[in-house]
């Protein structure tokens, strides 16, 4: 056994010697001459990777002290005109103020573990997409506003969110991230000094992954005109569920309301002007006197909740 280990002690050792033997003299001269420049950089690079990590912690640490059973929402910096540009976020933030459940704010990481926004820490413990999200704290603190509606209602609901997050939001993406090229969104928050001199090279890429992702889900292969054409059928869709009722499902705002809001009001203060904005003032005005509704009753504090231009 001894002498085993001695023979691959010493045949590791020979190998060893091979390989760094055969290094050409030339690539043994240039590491012997950088030797100092290579210290400093790997000292950089450690130091660096040290500083994010305690970083990570940091934040981690702050998380988790946000105190018992407060949710920790993970999301982008307030809007100028909305207090979240994020249709998912807006989602949330108006569920936590329906169920009156405590809340704060963390914009370091937005993107959470899943690679989208928001996500949320609740009690040391990280949860990702709005509706999971949703669902897990309706469980936990024991909330359930639907109750009172019936299987098919429910259905409808259910049918009606998943269009317009599964379907009509990806078709208004197209707009504003291939039609509009990002502007719209990028005036609907103050763009720090560092990052706008950035933003030349990040639209063609942020443009490049939108591509990608609405030609992936097929919505991306039609024409304008043909997406147009079906985002104003979900509009249309959801003002005629809506009719003459306050809320999505009847006279009391319910979970779906949520959702719906969160998709509906960015049309109504960020992108009034876009062809799906136009849409909504002329033909699904409802929906616009419901946004405004949803702001009254759950956003009191809306304007203290808008970044300062
Ligand atoms: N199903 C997800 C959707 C979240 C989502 O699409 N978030 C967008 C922002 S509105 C995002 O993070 N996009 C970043 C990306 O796709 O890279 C939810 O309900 O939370
Ligand atoms: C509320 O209750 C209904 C049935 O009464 C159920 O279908 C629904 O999933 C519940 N909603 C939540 C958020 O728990």
């Amino acid at each position: 056994m001894n002498a085993m280990r001695r023979q691959l002690n010493l045949s590791s050792v020979a190998m060893l010697q091979t390989i760094f033997g055969a290094f050409p003299q030339c690539i043994t001269e240039f590491v012997d001459g950088s030797k100092y420049y290579i210290i400093t950089a790997v000292a950089i690079a450690v130091t660096a990777k040290l500083g994010f990590y305690v970083q990570k912690q940091n934040r981690r640490k702050k998380w988790n002290a946000a105190g018992r059973d407060v949710v920790v929402v993970h999301t982008f910096p307030r809007g100028i005109r909305i207090p979240n540009l994020s249709p998912f976020a807006l989602k949330l933030e108006t569920y936590l103020r329906m169920a009156d459940i405590k809340y704060v704010l963390d914009t370091s990481q937005p993107i959470g573990y899943k690679g989208k926004s928001p996500w949320i820490t609740l009690n040391g413990e990280d949860i990702a997409d709005s509706q999971l999200i949703l669902e897990a704290l309706a469980k936990k603190f024991n909330k359930n506003f639907s109750s009172h509606l019936t299987p098919e209602q429910l259905g409808v609901a259910q049918a009606m969110r998943v269009m317009a997050e599964e379907h009509y939001f990806w078709c208004n993406e197209i707009w504003m991230c291939l039609k509009d090229n990002f502007n719209t969104l990028l005036r609907g928050f103050p763009v720090p000094f560092l990052l706008s001199l950035a933003i030349p090279i990040l639209k063609p890429l942020l443009a490049r992954r939108a591509k990608n992702m609405v030609h992936a889900n097929g919505l991306g292969r039609h024409t304008d005109q043909e997406v147009q054409d079906m985002t104003y059928q979900d509009l249309e869709a959801l003002s005629a569920w809506l009719g003459k009722k306050d809320y999505c499902t009847g006279d009391k705002a319910t979970e779906v309301d949520c959702a719906i809001f969160g998709l509906m009001a960015q049309l109504v203060w960020v992108s009034p002007d876009s062809p799906n904005g136009r849409k909504l003032r002329e033909d699904c005005s409802n929906l616009i006197d419901y946004c405004n509704r949803m702001k009254e009753k759950f956003w009191p504090d809306w304007n203290d909740n808008l970044a300062k231009n």
